[in-house]
């Protein structure tokens, strides 16, 4: 249906793969477009209740396609791109009702990074690198990596990685907190699946509330954040799920939450 990104669902897992193999899956108009609308067919596709987002062939994604007459044309502002491009999708990606895990399959770079980082956990291949790249070649963190490393590592870390654009190590990412499990390259797409599937099985409304809580959260006072969990919790205790957990746990059964 795409012609960047290939959509498919299985076990109530949408997996999103950047296809641009033979250029690194880098980023050029088609595949900001494209991954746009796969975000939002996954929102709607009441048979995906989890994402998995990973690139096909040997990277995941080499940041905006500095072949595109975006990073060679002068007369382009780049503003212009950032906003209606990248702007767009970060923000789509960011707001997803469900679990949105990045499969870090190989090189992650730039805008590739800022991907990555705008889903909810990242796992990688053991043989995965990765680095902000920007300052390499003059530019800024865009993509919201400006925006989600330093919450990962901290304002010290993001900016050495950001001034330096050094290539780090999937087992460093992992040690930062930037990526959560690491894989074996030959399994991570399957481990990664069957994580997603797992919470595909799980109480869906509750996620989605739960993203809320520790992204709005992060920024809140604390009464605030109690006033935000109070009436989540309101929400969450009126879903069938809840009654289903309840009822699970008293026949010391397996609850199967059905994500209403
Ligand atoms: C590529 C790319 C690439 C095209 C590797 N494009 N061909 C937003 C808005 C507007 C404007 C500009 O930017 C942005 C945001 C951004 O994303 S800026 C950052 C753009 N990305 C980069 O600067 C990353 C550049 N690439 C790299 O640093 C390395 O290639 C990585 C670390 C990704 C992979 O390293 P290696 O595994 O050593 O591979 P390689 O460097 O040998 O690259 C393999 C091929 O892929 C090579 O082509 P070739 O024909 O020689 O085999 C590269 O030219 C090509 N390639 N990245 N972004």
């Amino acid at each position: 249906m795409f012609e960047a990104v290939l959509y498919e669902v299985e076990a109530g897992v949408a997996t999103l793969t950047l296809n641009r193999p033979e250029k690194y899956n880098a980023i050029n108009d088609q595949l900001t477009s494209d991954l746009y609308a796969a975000f939002k067919r996954a929102e709607a596709d009441a048979s995906a209740r989890a994402v998995v987002l990973t690139g096909a062939g040997r990277g995941f994604c080499a940041g905006q396609d500095l072949g595109d007459r975006l990073a060679l044309d002068e007369s382009l502002r780049l503003a212009d791109s950032v906003r209606e491009r990248y702007n767009l999708l970060i923000a789509k990606m960011h707001a997803m009702p469900i679990p949105v895990i990045a499969a870090v399959n190989g090189a992650c770079a730039g805008a590739g990074f800022g991907l990555a980082l705008a889903c909810d956990l990242r796992f990688a291949a053991d043989d995965a690198k990765f680095t902000m790249a920007f300052s390499r070649i003059g530019l800024v963190p865009d993509s919201g990596t400006s925006y989600f490393l330093s919450r990962l590592v901290g304002v010290g870390r993001a900016l050495e990685l950001a001034w330096t654009g050094d290539i780090f190590t999937a087992d460093q990412a992992q040690q930062w907190g930037i990526v959560n499990r690491l894989l074996p390259a030959d399994e991570l797409l399957a481990s990664t699946r069957a994580f997603a599937t797992q919470l595909a099985s799980g109480p869906t409304v509750a996620y989605r509330l739960t993203k809320r809580l520790i992204h709005e959260n992060f920024s809140a006072t604390l009464p605030q954040a109690l006033e935000r969990e109070a009436e989540f919790q309101d929400i969450a205790g009126r879903t069938a799920d809840f009654r289903e957990g309840v009822r699970a746990f008293a026949e010391k059964k397996t609850p199967e939450f059905r994500g209403e």
